[in-house]
């Protein structure tokens, strides 16, 4: 090689570490990973705190449930004795809903909550997410692990925080991410076994439920106040539905708020 194709190749490759760099800092401007402005928890009178629970059900002609193919990973087979049903459409026999998330939409903005030091654990089990529903809240660390012999590759798609995805191969390390903004729902896919689906709810209070087999939930701590109250499912919608109720809370008072979802 001359002289001058040297000095192109070199021109070239300096272009190149230069838009490396400036990609980068603009991802990281864009969204700061951490959102940890560690402000002090807002106190709350613990001896007046009440609660809301209630119960999801759901009216009309369930969805006919989905069954997924796994036969283009053997690995993901050999984990079930059965056949697998998608999770989103799936109505409980006394028609209540699993995997509704609930949470407070409005009334708790003028407080401030500690982030949880714990992480909030996502497994993948048998090519499926568990849980398939979770919350989380902002700046908390999300711990993705799989107890699968096969590769899987994590691949949220948010809106509003930054998407990315990674491979997690067998016995690999855990995954750590956080979320720097709240955002209902962040939906996760797998790229390597398109059946596979999470959905995260990040928030910026600790004021969260998801419903378990019963289809019920409970939301504790919550100081006395006038709250907005949402609740999310897949089931019967696309992307998901959502239905609000408003709610007063008392001094140690619990309230219900029991919300009904059909097909949409
Ligand atoms: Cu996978």
């Amino acid at each position: 090689m001359n002289n001058g194709k040297w000095i192109w190749l070199l021109a070239a490759l300096l272009v190149l570490a230069l838009t490396g760099c400036s990609k980068k800092t603009e991802e990281t401007s864009e969204q700061p990973a951490e959102t940890t402005t560690a402000a002090a928890p807002t106190p709350i009178d613990q001896a007046t705190v009440g609660e809301v629970s209630g119960k999801i059900t759901f009216a009309g002609t369930k969805p006919k449930p989905q069954k997924i193919m796994m036969d283009q990973d053997p690995v993901c087979v050999q984990k079930h004795s059965g056949p697998v049903f998608a999770e989103d459409n799936q109505v409980n026999s006394d028609g209540t809903l699993s995997n509704v998330f609930v949470y407070v939409k409005a009334g708790a903005e003028n407080y401030t909550f500690a982030t949880p030091a714990d992480p909030v654990v996502l497994d993948q089990n048998g090519c499926m997410y568990q849980p398939h529903v979770l919350g989380i809240m902002v700046g908390q660390t999300l711990k993705i692990v799989s107890s699968d012999p096969t590769t899987h590759n994590i691949h949220p798609m948010p809106k509003d925080n930054m998407e990315w995805n990674m491979s997690q191969p067998p016995n690999a390390a855990p995954i750590e991410k956080k979320f720097a903004r709240q955002e209902i729902m962040v939906p996760v896919k797998c790229n390597q076994h398109p059946w596979m689906r999470a959905y995260i709810g990040v928030t910026k209070s600790p004021f969260f439920s998801v419903t378990g087999s019963d289809g019920k939930f409970t939301i504790k701590g919550l100081p006395p106040d006038d709250y907005t109250i949402e609740a999310w499912t897949a089931v019967g919608g696309g992307a998901g539905q959502t239905q609000d109720q408003k709610v007063t809370i008392g001094a140690k008072e619990t309230k219900t708020a029991d919300f009904v979802f059909k097909a949409s």
